[in-house]
């Protein structure tokens, strides 16, 4: 993309309403846009950057096995009474009238839908295990939304539903998806750690939230201090053999991290070195047994002919939140550190003097060959504004070519990470690029 052809809104002063950097940055990348008090639009730049984001946790919940689907974020009242939540849930749901003055909701969640389109078609135990998802807005109509993304009223998230014969079954999937997750949380370059948690509003007896360390978080967090060491090092465990996925469940527990103190207060006695933090939820997951099955009347033939109400989990991904994680967790003070793998554009490409023969010749020629992984900064601006501009959006690359270089079919590569430069031939660097 031609930067001087783009909706790519910087700023340069910091916004007063800010108070992370996350959502500093955000605003001043010209990610997002606030539209209503914790309703975001998403610009081109952060647009690219959640849809990489979806795109790997869409192949790492394919590969456990998951299916996608699409479901609604309109969700008929009559679902939520079936299951006992519509009265419990609150003021967080936002209610909305038809013109037939039926009651409708936004979804802050989709347990009673799945569980409703699975009661309408499955029938057998042949049928089971399953694990539909799908990536779908959700509003929940927070008290305090704040930190931009972080707390939304309106957010994008990944959830998933297992549907097993028995609670055997239910933990095999259960644990598929903490592995599943691992993977994700890796591939976005962060180092999440599941901790032991509450159940809230979705209820059932096991839980875990995958937690991101930061001084910013909005969680409370207690840890053993091991936690910080361990390499969760997933590539060795099988989707498909539930030892493995009970060896990987059982590293990744113990040494021991939950959200409450309080918590199983026995577990905490073989620590030796106990830590308390802040951190970031990126995801959530439960193990809720027949909660909803049961009292919503989901019943399936068993191998004996006898019905069986399915076990059942869920399984939560803040995808949208997950741009401010990563973000907190890899920036510095000129800007975003983008990961390769979600970055918006993998190179700034800066020409230092458009309307220089040689300069405007090997810019398009480097533009025609990266094509839209590339950012030209085409603009007529000062060099100090380009490279400014290129480390506050925090592409991985920056190609520099310059008046000096071109001449000689020279330009350089600058590695935002790192802030390592070198001096190369554009061939060279294309190649670099791939
Ligand atoms: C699990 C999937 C659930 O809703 N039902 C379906 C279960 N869990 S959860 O913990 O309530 O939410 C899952 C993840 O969504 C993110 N999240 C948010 N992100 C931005 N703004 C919010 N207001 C918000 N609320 C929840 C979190 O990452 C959470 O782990």
């Amino acid at each position: 993309m031609r930067l001087s052809r783009s909706f790519v809104p910087t700023l340069k002063e910091t916004p007063a309403e800010a108070q992370i950097a996350s959502h500093r940055l955000m605003l001043r990348a010209g990610l997002i846009r606030q539209t209503a008090a914790g309703i975001y639009a998403w610009l081109p730049a952060g647009w690219r950057v959640l849809q990489n984001i979806t795109r790997i946790v869409r192949e790492e919940q394919d590969a456990s096995g998951a299916q996608e689907i699409l479901m609604p974020t309109i969700q008929s009242a009559e679902l939520w009474r079936q299951s006992g939540r519509y009265d419990a849930y609150g003021p967080e749901m936002l209610r909305i009238r038809d013109r037939h003055d039926r009651e409708m909701l936004y979804g802050p969640t989709n347990e009673e839908m799945i569980t409703d389109l699975f009661r309408q078609s499955v029938k057998s135990y042949r049928e089971l295990p399953q694990n539909l998802y799908h990536v779908q807005w959700k509003f929940r109509d927070e008290v305090r939304p704040r930190f931009g993304v972080m707390r939304g009223r309106e957010f994008l998230m990944k959830d998933a539903y297992s549907f097993d014969l028995d609670y055997e079954g239910a933990v095999v999937s259960y644990r598929k998806m903490m592995l599943a997750y691992m993977r994700t949380f890796q591939r976005l370059g962060l180092k999440a750690i599941p901790m032991l948690a509450d159940t809230g509003p979705i209820g059932g007896n096991l839980s875990h939230e995958f937690i991101i360390l930061a001084p910013t978080g909005e969680s409370q967090v207690y840890y053993d201090a091991a936690f910080e060491q361990i390499d969760p090092a997933s590539g060795e465990f099988s989707f498909d053999s539930p030892s493995d996925l009970a060896r990987f469940y059982q590293r990744l527990t113990t040494p021991y991290a939950a959200t409450d103190e309080k918590h199983d207060a026995a577990l905490w006695e073989g620590v030796a070195d106990k830590r308390e933090g802040r951190g970031i939820e990126v995801g959530h997951i439960f193990y809720f047994g027949t909660k909803y099955s049961e009292p919503m009347g989901l019943t399936i033939a068993g191998a004996d002919g006898k019905p069986v109400v399915p076990h059942m989990g869920s399984y939560g991904i803040g995808v949208s939140r997950l741009v401010g994680a990563v973000i907190e967790a890899s920036h510095d003070e000129q800007g975003i550190i983008w990961p390769d793998s979600i970055a918006p554009w993998k190179a700034a490409l800066i020409n230092l003097k458009s309307g220089d023969a040689a300069c405007d010749a090997i810019c398009e020629e480097i533009y025609h060959h990266v094509g839209a992984d590339v950012l030209y900064d085409d603009r007529p601006d000062r060099a100090g504004v380009k490279f400014a501009d290129a480390d506050l959006m925090g592409h991985p690359w920056q190609i520099v070519v310059g008046p000096r270089g071109a001449a000689a079919g020279r330009i350089e590569l600058k590695r935002r990470a790192t802030g390592e430069r070198s001096d190369v031939t554009v061939a060279d660097a294309l190649q670099r690029l791939g």
